[in-house]
């Protein structure tokens, strides 16, 4: 966290009302058993605008955060009766990694062993008592920083830049994640969404014409994904879809509703009015037996069958 304007300045003061804004959003937990202590943090961390919640011991901090995934940062006495704040960090960890929750903590005590142990067990940093108001605002906002940050670069590494779909990454980890989580022995289904001779839209009207119509695609897509179900960008004009929990009619029809709904498409383009269709490949097994490979391969040798029967259709 650096300064870069002088406080005063106009620059510094849409600077603060943004971060204002942002911090809005996060929730802090401040986790002490003293009350005049936690009361200080709480008065801080409200003066930065974010919305704090307090504990006043280890179990109802677990207790907190296992409930509430807005919480983003935890600020941790050590000496608390019961559960002290290097075990309160460890249990925490196990809930919620690095790369979603920061964790300060905070003591009095000059152990040289403490500040070690507390990042050996999972904070990202230690303040130590009596702390100075800027020394902790620092502290804090190098820390949520650092989180948005994180948050920023597994967007740009698992999202399609130009369709804001998952991308082929995201989706391979997304539905293997669903054929793991053995929940039930109802049907998963994969297919392969391709557009129809699309480098004909890309020869005739230019690749600006073309990325609209994998946008189009893309939204036609995203509107008929339910909850549970995933739509990728797999690549080029081509789409991967996993759905799943639903019999071979409604899997047949859920895949038309798609296809129809890409065919009655008429984007305007210069002079010009985009329309495509697109050929589905589909591929249904039972969840438990299930391997994403297996999947794959058979929805795209579906595909295949689709395209070579004529395109705009769907074969399964
Ligand atoms: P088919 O009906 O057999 O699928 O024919 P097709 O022309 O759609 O098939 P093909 O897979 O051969 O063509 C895909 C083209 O998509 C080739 C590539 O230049 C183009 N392409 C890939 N990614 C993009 C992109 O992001 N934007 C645009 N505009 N074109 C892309
Ligand atoms: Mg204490
Ligand atoms: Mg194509
Ligand atoms: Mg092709
Ligand atoms: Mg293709």
């Amino acid at each position: 966290y650096v300064l870069k304007n002088t406080p005063g300045s106009i620059d510094y003061l849409v600077w603060l009302v943004q971060r204002m804004e942002r911090n809005r959003r996060i929730a802090a937990l401040v986790v002490d058993d003293s009350p005049s202590a936690r009361a200080y943090a709480a008065a801080l961390l409200t003066m930065y605008g974010y919305h704090v919640i307090e504990a006043d011991d280890g179990a109802s901090a677990l207790r907190a955060i296992e409930a509430d995934p807005a919480i983003r940062l935890v600020i941790v006495d050590e000496e608390m009766p019961g559960m002290q704040g290097v075990e309160l960090t460890r249990r925490l960890r196990a809930l919620r990694a690095r790369d979603k929750v920061a964790v300060i903590g905070i003591s009095g005590n000059s152990d040289p062993s403490l500040i070690p142990r507390f990042l050996k067990n999972g904070a990202n940093d230690f303040l130590r008592k009596p702390f100075s108001r800027e020394e902790f605002f620092c502290r804090v906002s190098q820390n949520v920083d650092q989180l948005e940050l994180i948050g920023t670069l597994q967007d740009l590494a698992t999202r399609d830049f130009l369709t804001g779909l998952p991308n082929r990454r995201s989706f391979l980890e997304q539905s293997q994640r669903q054929l793991g989580a053995a929940n039930n022995g109802g049907m998963v289904a994969v297919a392969m969404v391709d557009i129809d001779h699309f480098k004909h839209i890309n020869d005739s009207l230019g690749h600006e014409a073309g990325d609209q119509a994998i946008r189009a695609v893309a939204s036609v897509l995203q509107a008929n994904t339910r909850a549970h179900d995933i739509s990728s960008r797999f690549g080029g004009e081509e789409f991967c879809l996993m759905v799943s929990g639903l019999d071979a009619a409604a899997s047949a029809a859920h895949f038309e509703q798609m296809r129809q709904a890409v065919a009655s498409l008429r984007l305007p383009f210069g002079d010009n009015i985009l329309s495509m269709t697109v050929s589905i490949g589909v591929c249904r097994m039972p969840l438990r037996s299930g391997n994403l490979h297996q999947l794959i391969t058979e929805a795209d040798r579906q595909l295949y069958l689709a395209k070579a029967g004529g395109r705009n259709r769907i074969c399964s």
